[in-house]
């Protein structure tokens, strides 16, 4: 017996063998947290690979190190190593609980941590069970410590080290590799942290965020209050007044922001198989006190939705590559649309199908002065209830109309639906017209999830105009931008009914719907050019607040001076009269015509490239450069992060104090009775589910 232990002994004191179960481990209990601790959204097999595989390279790097080194040394360094990166699992797994996000450098480093209220809440995170992930390295450390394991005194060879770091650097590249074949583009584009773990580890993640504040810290520093001169002379140089006819002529009332994901102008009275694709969105289109625009466009770069959001509700521009809000909403001061309506005593708040940490809403709606993120957390999501990156609408919004009855009035509201989005794929049973037939797989759905999006919207509207909300707010509905990249020419030539598309074809295609509706605002179509980027200070003028102090890029859709050059993010430009696109020069006509300007009109086009490119310098210097933080404007108050927190607990205590506070919420109204009941919708998935099922928190505050 003593002879068996002893060789167990032996066996475990040789130093390859430590650092092989110091590994497999670390490995376990990585991957437990993974599956038991984050809601990372793995699906498919490569996924599922990944998420077993990826925290072998930085472990075969990091604890290879050790094997560079003799005796004990080698072996605290490995220990070193292991209690840094139990911590920092530790860590993450508490933040992650409250926040539903990894921690960032940002987060530990600046005021973050207090402003998180991570210090006070600690006590009410934590679970004895947490403590799993030092099991491991506890045990390992008391058998070092006891000399049950020995340490093994052999000379180093140098061949083991560099075969573990060459082996963890070769797997890293295979993972990545993998990783970038599955979602293109992955970091280039900064969607979610969760990718990041999912695809590439904890440890990876930690390096690319410490790289990232480091970037973002330079950037920083750099940045001068003579920057923030020069950008708010360029906003004064272009702000135009508002328009007297329309200035403060929706005053007061609820406010609807309703996002039409990947929703394109061309789909308006569009038809297909003899039908009106979204009947509901057009109706709405040529409501008569709907002031519709036909010629507004997305602007967004890589951060599409995130670009969409960041124009919106700051008039400020996404970045040239990358997304604003992933990379600077956590940091970064904003003087955005929530927060100056929160301070004109509306109820603010988003609401999204999808997981809070995407796109970094999370972070960023705080910095936005949001009051309430209405994530997925806050709905009842079964397996057949999502589609793509979340719930689909209509099961969405049905649910989604129990925390907006609770809102307290006035509110601004931003809905933002999710279901018609690439690669388009919808259940059969909620299919209600035909694929087309360009033969393009990733293109055909589009109409059939177009019409689904269609009938959401349909049923929300339903809902407004039943419970009398129709009557006394603005709705404000938009397309974020296209749904068919410029990669389908064919394709899109087919929708188009054209032989072929030019590149000026490509950009008139990225117009998106833009339209405000409210009673008594006089409808009709609207032919001035614009973008997502004049919204702010367009809805500012109507609600009548005064809006000259802020440092918008856009301007006033209404007034009739407006600059109809509309800037795309990588510096093309499109306007009535000329657009530049690449090198060539089309007239509104579709032709080019470098040859056969006038010198005036040459200039002309010069000064409007000139403009264009100042701008988006100028939105990046603001982003990158962080220079609302020098910037103070007149009366307002500067949003305080640690006023908010949208975990479901937090967002519901609040939401019920609120409606004490201000008993104007369309519940309150209602004398208490829930509205849900007058949100029809024909979901199949819904069919026999009751409100009580449904609902995750019914009835709240009554
Ligand atoms: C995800 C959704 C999609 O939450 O908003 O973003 P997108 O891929 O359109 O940028
Ligand atoms: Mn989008």
């Amino acid at each position: 017996m003593r002879k068996a232990l002893k060789k167990v002994q032996d066996f475990f004191s040789k130093k390859l063998v430590f650092f092989a179960l110091v590994i497999i481990l670390f490995w376990i209990k990585t991957y437990i947290a993974y599956q038991t601790e984050f809601t990372l959204g793995v699906s498919g097999t490569v996924q599922n690979i990944l998420l077993i595989v990826n925290p072998i390279p930085f472990a075969l790097i990091l604890f290879g190190i050790a094997l560079f080194f003799r005796g004990k040394v080698s072996y605290w360094i490995m220990m070193v190593i292991d209690w840094i990166e139990s911590i920092w699992l530790f860590a993450n797994i508490l933040y992650y609980r409250e926040f539903s996000d990894f921690l960032t450098l940002g987060v530990i480093k600046s005021t973050g941590s207090v402003s998180n209220n991570l210090g006070l809440s600690i006590s009410k995170i934590i679970r004895p069970t947490d403590f799993f992930v030092f099991i491991d390295v506890v045990v390992l450390t008391l058998l070092l410590i006891t000399k049950v394991i020995k340490v093994d005194k052999r000379p180093v060879r140098f061949r083991q080290g560099i075969i573990s770091v060459v082996a963890g650097i070769v797997l890293f590249g295979i993972n990545l590799g993998a990783a970038n074949q599955d979602r293109p583009q992955l970091l280039t584009r900064t969607f979610d942290n969760n990718y990041i773990v999912k695809y590439l580890g904890m440890n990876f993640y930690a390096g690319y965020n410490a790289y990232q504040n480091y970037k973002q810290t330079q950037t920083r520093k750099d940045a001068k209050k003579e920057d923030l001169n020069k950008a708010l002379k360029f906003a004064r140089q272009n702000y135009l007044p508002p328009n007297v006819q329309y200035y403060g002529k929706e005053k007061g009332k609820n406010v609807f922001i309703i996002h039409l994901e990947s929703f394109q102008q061309f789909l308006i009275d569009y038809k297909w198989d003899g039908q009106e694709v979204t009947p509901n969105i057009d109706a709405f289109y040529h409501d008569q006190n709907t002031m519709s625009f036909d010629n507004f466009f997305n602007q967004v770069g890589q951060g599409k939705t995130s670009d969409a959001e960041t124009m919106l509700e700051n008039s400020l521009y996404g970045l040239p590559s990358g997304s604003a809000m992933t990379e600077y909403g956590g940091s970064n001061t904003f003087d955005a649309m929530p927060a100056i309506m929160d301070q004109h005593g509306y109820s603010t708040a988003s609401f999204h199908g999808d997981v809070g940490s995407f796109w970094n809403r999370i972070n960023t709606y705080k910095a936005w002065g949001y009051q309430y993120f209405f994530d997925k957390d806050y709905y009842t999501s079964k397996e057949n209830y999502n589609v793509g990156y979340g719930l689909k609408d209509k099961i969405f919004l049905k649910q989604a109309v129990n925390y907006l009855q609770q809102l307290p009035q006035p509110f601004y509201a931003k809905i933002i639906t999710l279901t018609n989005h690439y690669p388009y794929e919808l259940d059969k049973q909620n299919q209600s017209i035909p694929k087309t037939d360009t033969g393009d797989d990733t293109v055909d759905g589009y109409v059939q999830t177009a019409r689904y999006l269609d009938q959401a919207f349909g049923e929300f509207i339903n809902y407004l105009k039943k419970t009398g909300l129709y009557n006394n707010s603005m709705i404000v509905v938009y397309g974020d931008h296209y749904g068919i990249s410029n990669n389908h020419p064919k394709a899109i030539a087919q929708l188009l009914g054209k032989k072929s598309v030019s590149s000026y074809d490509l950009a008139m295609f990225q117009k998106v719907p833009f339209m405000i509706h409210a009673p008594g605002l006089k409808g009709g179509i609207n032919h001035t050019y614009g973008g997502e980027i004049d919204v702010m200070p367009t809805l500012l003028d109507l609600l009548g607040i005064p809006d000259k102090q802020y440092l918008m890029l856009g301007q006033d859709l209404l007034n009739p001076n407006h600059s109809q050059t509309v800037a795309f993010r990588d510096g093309n430009f499109v306007s009535p009269t000329y657009s530049k696109i690449g090198s060539k020069i089309y007239n509104n006509k579709g032709e080019v015509v470098n040859d056969r300007l006038t010198p005036e009109e040459k200039q002309w086009v010069k000064g409007q490239q000139n403009y264009v490119d100042k701008q988006l310098e100028i939105s990046d210097q603001i982003i990158t450069g962080d220079l609302l933080r020098f910037y103070h404007p007149k009366g307002f108050k500067r949003v305080d992060k640690s006023d908010y927190n949208y975990n479901y607990k937090a967002g519901m205590k609040q939401l019920q104090e609120a409606q004490k506070k201000h008993p104007t919420s369309l519940l309150d109204q209602n004398h208490g009775k829930t509205t849900v009941n007058d949100f029809s919708t024909d979901a199949p998935e819904l069919k026999g589910v009751t409100n009580k099922q449904l609902y995750k928190y019914y009835q709240t505050a009554h």
